[in-house]
C-alpha cells in the first residue's frame, strides 16, 4: 500500500518538477515528436515506388477534393480541379512550341499571379526545373540569374516583357527562346504564350514524361544575395523539396485552413513554406500580388484566413495602422515567418488577439531549421541536446571589426559562450548537405568554412549572428559585415558596389546598411564613394543608373564621397565607424547625398531632410 501511494505520489510530482526544473519540458517533447512524426511521413514518401514528389501530392487533392478551392487571386478562384486542367493546357503548349522535355530549365520571370502557379505545375508535369527569377531585377542583374541557371526559356509575365526586350540581343546570341504571357506582342524574336494555352488541349500529361526523374533531380532554383557578390541561384532538388512539404504539416496545418500569401514567390518563404506547404496540406491559397497593408485585414475577413506569412517588417506596418474596432475580427489563428522584434510581436498580440506566432529561422540553401514552439518572444528556436549533436551547429565567436571568425593558437574556431553572440556555423554532413550555388564553385566555397573545430571538418556559414541564452532559446541578431537586410529583402554590399563602379566617375564603392533609428528593423543601403581624378560627380546619371540596374530595396538611398576609403589589414573595406557614423549630416563631415525619388536624382543631405527623415515624414 505504502508503496502504491508513493508510486501514485511521485507521478504526480514529476510533472510538477518538471515543470518547475525544465518549463520547456513538454514542448520540447512535444516538438521532437512531430518532428519525429514529420520524419516518418517523410521517409515513408521517399520509398514510394514511382517516386513521390510535390507534384504527387497535388495530384492526391485533386483526385480526393476537387472542388475545393485550391487558388483565389483578386476576384478569381480556381479549383483544385481548374488548377489542374489550367496547368495540363500550359504543359501541352510549352511542350508544343517550346520544345520542352524531362530534365530541361526554365525560367519564370514573373510576379505574384495565379500564371505563376499554373507554370510551375505545367513544369514539374513535364518533368523541368523551374527558376524563379525576382521580378524586380532588371537588365545585367537579370541576364546574370538567368545565366546561371543554364535555362533554355525563359517565361515572361506581360508587365516584365519590357524588361526583357531590354536584354533580348544577348538572350538571342544564346538561342534562348522568350515567351510573354500575353496574346499579342509585336517584337521580333518574343513568342505569345496565353493565345497558345488558350488553344491547347486539357490533356494530362503522361507519368512517363518525368519517369527519369530522381530525388537528386533539380526542383527549383531560387536566388538568394547571400553573403557576397550578384545573387547566386541554390539548388532545391527534388528530395529537399519532399523534406520541405513536412514543415508545414509539422505546424499544424491542414485542408481546413486557408493561406494567405504575400510574400513573393520567388522567395524560398512564399514559394516553399507558403504555396508548396499549401499543396502538401491540401489548404486553400489567397495569393495577394504584393503586401498591402491596407488590405491586409479586409482580406482576412473576407477569405477567412487562418494562416498568414510575414516577414519583420509586416508585423510592423500591421501595427502602425490607426486602430479600429474590429481588429480582432478575424480567423488568423497562426503567423509563420521570421525577422520580427520582440517589441513588435507583443504589440501585435496585444492588439490582434491571440494569434500564435511561429518564427523560425532558414537559410535557402542553409542546412539547418529553427523553430519558435514555445512562445518565447523574439526567440527563433531553442537549442535542443538530441538536435544539437545530430545536426552538429555552433555559434562561434565572431570579430565583427575584422569581420571573420576568432581563431585560437591552434587555428581553430571557438564557440561563444551562453548569452553571447556569435557566428552560426552548422556541419556539413550527409543528414544536413550544402548543395552549393550553380555554377558558382567560388561562391559556394565561400559559405564553407574549413577547419573549424578539427583539421579537415567543413561547416556551412550561414552569415548570420546568432545567440543562444541560458535557458536555450535561440536569437537571430544581425547579418556579417557584407549583407544587409532591407524590407525583407538581402542586399549584397559587393554586388551593389560592383555597379557602381561600372560608372565612369566612380573610383572605388564601399556599400553598407544603415540604420534608420531605433527599433526599426533592418537596415537601409549607403554607400561611401571616391571619385576618379579629375571626374565630378553627377547626381542625375548617378540615380539612373542605380535605378537601371538594382531593385528599389538594393539602392543606396544615402551616399558619402570620402577622399580615400579606409581598409583593413585584410585588404577589406571598413565599415564600422561608416555604420556608427550614419547619415546624419551634423555627423558626416564628407559630402553626402540622398536618393530623391521624386526628383530623380541624388540631392544634397540637409538637416531638413534628416529630421524629415526622423520624425516620418519621409518614409524610405
Ligand atoms: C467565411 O465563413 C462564414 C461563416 O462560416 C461563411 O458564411 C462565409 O461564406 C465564409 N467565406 C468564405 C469566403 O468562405
Ligand atoms: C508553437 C508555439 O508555441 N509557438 C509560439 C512562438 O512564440 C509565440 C510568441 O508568444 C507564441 O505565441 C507561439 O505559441
Amino acid at each position: 500500500m505504502y508503496i502504491l501511494y508513493t508510486l501514485v505520489a511521485a507521478v504526480a510530482i514529476v510533472p510538477l518538477l518538471l515543470k518547475l526544473y525544465f518549463p520547456y519540458f513538454w514542448s520540447d517533447c512535444s516538438f521532437m515528436i512531430s518532428l519525429a512524426r514529420s520524419f516518418i511521413t517523410f521517409a515513408k514518401r521517399r520509398l514510394r515506388k514511382p517516386m513521390f514528389t510535390v507534384l504527387d501530392r497535388f495530384f492526391e487533392h485533386a483526385a480526393q477534393h476537387p472542388h475545393k478551392t485550391f487558388l483565389v487571386f483578386e476576384d478569381d478562384a480556381y479549383s483544385y480541379r481548374d488548377a489542374d486542367e489550367r496547368s495540363n493546357r500550359m504543359a501541352q503548349a510549352l511542350k508544343r512550341h517550346a520544345g520542352l522535355k524531362e530534365g530541361d530549365t526554365v525560367a519564370l520571370y514573373m510576379g505574384n499571379e495565379p500564371a505563376f502557379v499554373f507554370c510551375w505545375l505545367a513544369l514539374a508535369k513535364l518533368g523541368c526545373s523551374a527558376a524563379l527569377l525576382n521580378n524586380n531585377i532588371r537588365a545585367k542583374s537579370l541576364l546574370h540569374c538567368f545565366n546561371c541557371c543554364g535555362a533554355k526559356v525563359i517565361i515572361a509575365a506581360s508587365e516584365l516583357g519590357n524588361s526583357v526586350r531590354e536584354v533580348l540581343p544577348s538572350l538571342q546570341e544564346q538561342n534562348v527562346k522568350v515567351f510573354v504571357l500575353a496574346k499579342q506582342w509585336s517584337t521580333p524574336g518574343m513568342e505569345t504564350l496565353a493565345d497558345k494555352v488558350e488553344e491547347a488541349q486539357n490533356e494530362p500529361i503522361p507519368q512517363s514524361a518525368r519517369s527519369k526523374i530522381t530525388f537528386e533531380s533539380p526542383a527549383v532554383y531560387i536566388y538568394t544575395s547571400g553573403t557576397t557578390g550578384l545573387p547566386k541561384a541554390a539548388l532545391i532538388n527534388q528530395e529537399r523539396l519532399l523534406a520541405a512539404m513536412e514543415v508545414l504539416s509539422s505546424n499544424r496545418i491542414t485542408q481546413e485552413d486557408v493561406i494567405y500569401i504575400n510574400l513573393p514567390l520567388y522567395h524560398a518563404a512564399g514559394f516553399i513554406i507558403g504555396f508548396v506547404g499549401s499543396i502538401v496540406t491540401g489548404s486553400t491559397v489567397i495569393l495577394k500580388r504584393k503586401f498591402s497593408v491596407s488590405q491586409f485585414w479586409d482580406d482576412c475577413r473576407k477569405h477567412n484566413v487562418t494562416v498568414i506569412q510575414y516577414i519583420g517588417e509586416v508585423l510592423r506596418y500591421l501595427c502602425n495602422t490607426p486602430k479600429r474596432d474590429n481588429d480582432r475580427d478575424h480567423r488568423v489563428r497562426l503567423a509563420l515567418g521570421n525577422g520580427v522584434r520582440p517589441d513588435v510581436w507583443k504589440e501585435f498580440l496585444n492588439r490582434f488577439g491571440a494569434i500564435e506566432v511561429r518564427e523560425f529561422y532558414g537559410a535557402t540553401e542553409g542546412n539547418l531549421v529553427f523553430l519558435n514552439y514555445t512562445g518565447k518572444i523574439g526567440a527563433v528556436g531553442r537549442e535542443i541536446f538530441i538536435l544539437k549533436k545530430l545536426f552538429r551547429y555552433a555559434v562561434i565567436k565572431y570579430d565583427t571589426a575584422k569581420d571573420e571568425p576568432v581563431r585560437d593558437s591552434n587555428g581553430f574556431c571557438i564557440e561563444a559562450c551562453k548569452g553571447e553572440t556569435g557566428l552560426l556555423v552548422s556541419k556539413i554532413t550527409k543528414i544536413s548537405p550544402f548543395y552549393g550555388y550553380v555554377r558558382n564553385a567560388q561562391q559556394t566555397e565561400k559559405k564553407r568554412l574549413h577547419n573549424v573545430f578539427q583539421k579537415g571538418d567543413v561547416y556551412f556559414n550561414s552569415g548570420d549572428l546568432m545567440k543562444i541564452d541560458k535557458d536555450n532559446f535561440v536569437y537571430f541578431q544581425d547579418r556579417v559585415g557584407d549583407t544587409f537586410r532591407w524590407k525583407g529583402e538581402n542586399v549584397a554590399t559587393t554586388e551593389v558596389s560592383d555597379i557602381l563602379t561600372m560608372l565612369d566617375f566612380i573610383a572605388e564603392a564601399n556599400v553598407y546598411g544603415v540604420e534608420v533609428k531605433e527599433g526599426h528593423e533592418g537596415r537601409i543601403g549607403m554607400a561611401a564613394v571616391t571619385l576618379k581624378e579629375e571626374k565630378q560627380f553627377d547626381c542625375v546619371k548617378m540615380y539612373s543608373h542605380v535605378a537601371c540596374y538594382l531593385p528599389g530595396y538594393a539602392r543606396p538611398r544615402f551616399l558619402r564621397i570620402q577622399d580615400s576609403l579606409e581598409i583593413t589589414g585584410t585588404f577589406k573595406q571598413m565599415k564600422v565607424k561608416l555604420v556608427q557614423e550614419g547619415f546624419n549630416p551634423a555627423v558626416v563631415q564628407d559630402p553626402l547625398y540622398f536618393l530623391e525619388e521624386n526628383q530623380k536624382s541624388y540631392v544634397s543631405m540637409t538637416p531638413e531632410i534628416h529630421s524629415l527623415i526622423m520624425s516620418g515624414k519621409i518614409k524610405l
